[in-house]
């Protein structure tokens, strides 16, 4: 038994979703939540999720990238999950409103063919069980106090997810060479910045590998988010947030006014 109480942490972060207000991160409280617990803490909002009749979609790794390290001030890989409710159409204009402190990171997006076992993954498993990768763009919106919290925090609240966006095209693996694949990230048209697939874990392949390390297998079909390839960018009524890739093409968030 853990000596934290991960259903009453579980419930004070769904309360804060659901409120879209923010709550003091849980280690200020509850020194003992490790990251056992703070996975735990995640499982079990993600179990609510699918007993309100939400289905599982795939994995997201988060702080993957170096450039997402130093923005937030920690400096270890983690995951969540993702489910059919976060998934955003790039069509729809987003209510800023309607989150509490929105950010938006572009990502290189891996939809699996087969299953991956994590105990045999390597970056040539990874692409051979890979249908196709594409564009995506990932909204972020932190439940904690000013978007700032420790790695068991972050995990607890099932890595700051809130929705994604995809782009249309999905290439087949072979078709690019996802390490180089570049990447300019554009705000209301002015280029913010710029980033390649290598930044995420020296190859994004590489970053499902360990996710797949991680949670044992992913099963064939998961949607997996690689991880943020630049600092995230905080959005505002009106903003349009494009990520154009080499390959994979372009995609684009756009928040009502
Ligand atoms: C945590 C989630 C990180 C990424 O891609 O690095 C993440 C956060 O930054 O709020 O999704
Ligand atoms: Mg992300």
């Amino acid at each position: 038994m853990s000596a934290v109480d991960t259903q009453a942490l579980a419930d004070r972060l769904d309360a804060a979703e659901r409120e879209r207000r923010t709550i003091a991160m849980l280690t200020a409280t509850e020194p003992g939540l490790d990251l056992a617990a703070a996975y735990e803490v995640q499982r079990v909002n993600h179990e609510r999720r699918l007993a309100a009749g939400e289905i599982e979609v795939g994995y997201k790794l988060g702080l993957v990238s170096r450039a997402k390290q130093l923005a937030m001030g920690v400096e270890a890989p983690l995951w969540g999950r993702l489910t059919n409710a976060l998934i955003w159409d790039e069509d729809k204009p987003l209510d800023v409103s309607a989150l509490i402190h929105p950010r938006v990171e572009p990502e290189l997006v891996f939809v699996l063919g087969e299953a991956v076992d994590g105990a045999t993954a390597t970056i040539a498993s990874v692409l051979s069980a890979t249908r196709g990768v594409c564009a995506g763009l990932e909204l972020l919106d932190s439940r904690y106090e000013q978007f700032r919290f420790t790695l068991p925090d972050v995990i607890a609240d099932n890595a700051s997810a809130a929705g994604f966006v995809l782009g249309g095209r999905l290439l087949a693996p072979e078709q690019l060479d996802t390490q180089l694949e570049g990447m300019v990230l554009r705000v209301n048209g002015e280029v913010v910045d710029t980033a390649a697939g290598a930044a995420v874990c020296g190859h994004p392949a590489q970053a499902v590998a360990w996710l797949a390390r991680e949670v044992g297998s992913l099963p064939a079909g998961a949607i997996v988010l690689t991880g943020g390839l630049t600092a995230p960018v905080s959005l505002a009524p009106g903003d349009t947030v494009t990520a154009s890739f080499t390959t994979v093409g372009s995609v684009s968030l756009r928040c009502a006014r």
